[in-house]
């Protein structure tokens, strides 16, 4: 056994411990819409609170998470306290009703279907207005099972649950499964779109797939956008809605509630960024 098998082993028992003892969080990165800045919603991510309260992202255990299997468990918190968090902003704030909210789901979840029933359930259950709740799948989990994954977007917006493409265009035959799966949303990597700036190719890739997402009737969140410029380079090229580091990191639910509230009591109704 190598030293990295041993410490995701002994990580992966501690994620047990973590998820066990409330270790584990949802956090909420605003998502803005790009007519007029206003927050439209949310992507939870899971963060991993250490005992020294550092807050440790997906990339400090997905490797361990994924070898031993703690993958489902982790998305099935996230999308549950999530989803929970949502159902209580829409009955404290009126404002908080137009958002939705989008949850990562793993590889994993796909292939065994039950993660998909759970979402169906939890949105009926939080009584979410079709759409307010959207799973995003990234590439590499639909091309491990595309048909698995065909089947698990149909299902999900057969029951009014939004799919999203994750990361689209940073692995490859994006455009494969683009004509094979229905979607609502298209997630533009922020690998091109930081690039605009810099890089005449990024640009002209990220209007060619805005302007493919809306011929598929697809809406567009471009990810990381960090400066005032891509800003309105994304808003330009028609980008329904962006997300990144220049609106809002991932905030705790305390701050993603204090958000909600600050923009519901301006007058008038400030935007992000
Ligand atoms: O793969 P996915 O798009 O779900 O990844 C979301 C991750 O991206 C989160 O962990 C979040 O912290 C990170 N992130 C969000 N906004 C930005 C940004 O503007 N720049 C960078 N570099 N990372 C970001
Ligand atoms: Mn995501």
């Amino acid at each position: 056994m190598s030293r990295t098998d041993l410490s995701d082993a002994a990580l992966a028992a501690e994620l047990d411990a973590a998820l066990a003892s409330g270790a584990f969080e949802a956090v909420f990165q605003p998502i803005a819409r790009m007519t007029d800045g206003a927050l439209a919603g949310f992507e939870a991510l899971a963060r991993w609170r250490r005992p020294d309260g550092e807050l440790w992202g997906p990339d400090r255990f997905l490797r361990a998470a994924t070898v031993h299997d703690k993958l489902r468990t982790i998305s099935r918190f996230v999308l549950t306290r999530s989803v929970e968090q949502l159902a209580r902003w829409r009955v404290s704030t009126p404002s908080a009703q137009a958002l939705f909210l989008s949850v990562n789901i793993s590889g994993a979840d796909l292939e065994q279907g039950d993660l998909v029933t759970e979402a169906l359930l939890l949105a009926e259950a939080a009584r979410l207005p079709a759409g307010a709740l959207k799973l995003e799948l990234t590439e590499h989990q639909i091309l491990k099972d595309p048909d698995a994954a065909a089947r698990a977007c149909t299902r999900l917006r057969d029951g009014g649950v939004a799919v999203a493409l994750d990361d689209f265009g940073a692995g490859f035959a994006s455009l494969a499964w683009l004509a094979r799966l229905p979607a609502d949303t298209l997630k533009i990597d922020r690998s091109f779109v930081a690039a605009i700036p810099r890089n005449v190719r990024a640009e002209k890739i990220v209007r060619a797939l805005i302007l493919l997402a809306h011929d598929l009737e697809m809406d567009v969140i471009c990810e990381g956008v960090e400066t005032h410029e891509v800003r309105e380079r994304v808003r330009d090229l028609n980008s329904d809605y962006a997300q990144g580091h220049l609106f809002a990191p991932p905030l705790t639910a305390a701050g993603a509630e204090a958000l909600i509230l600050t923009l519901a009591s301006a007058d008038p109704l400030v935007s992000l960024a």
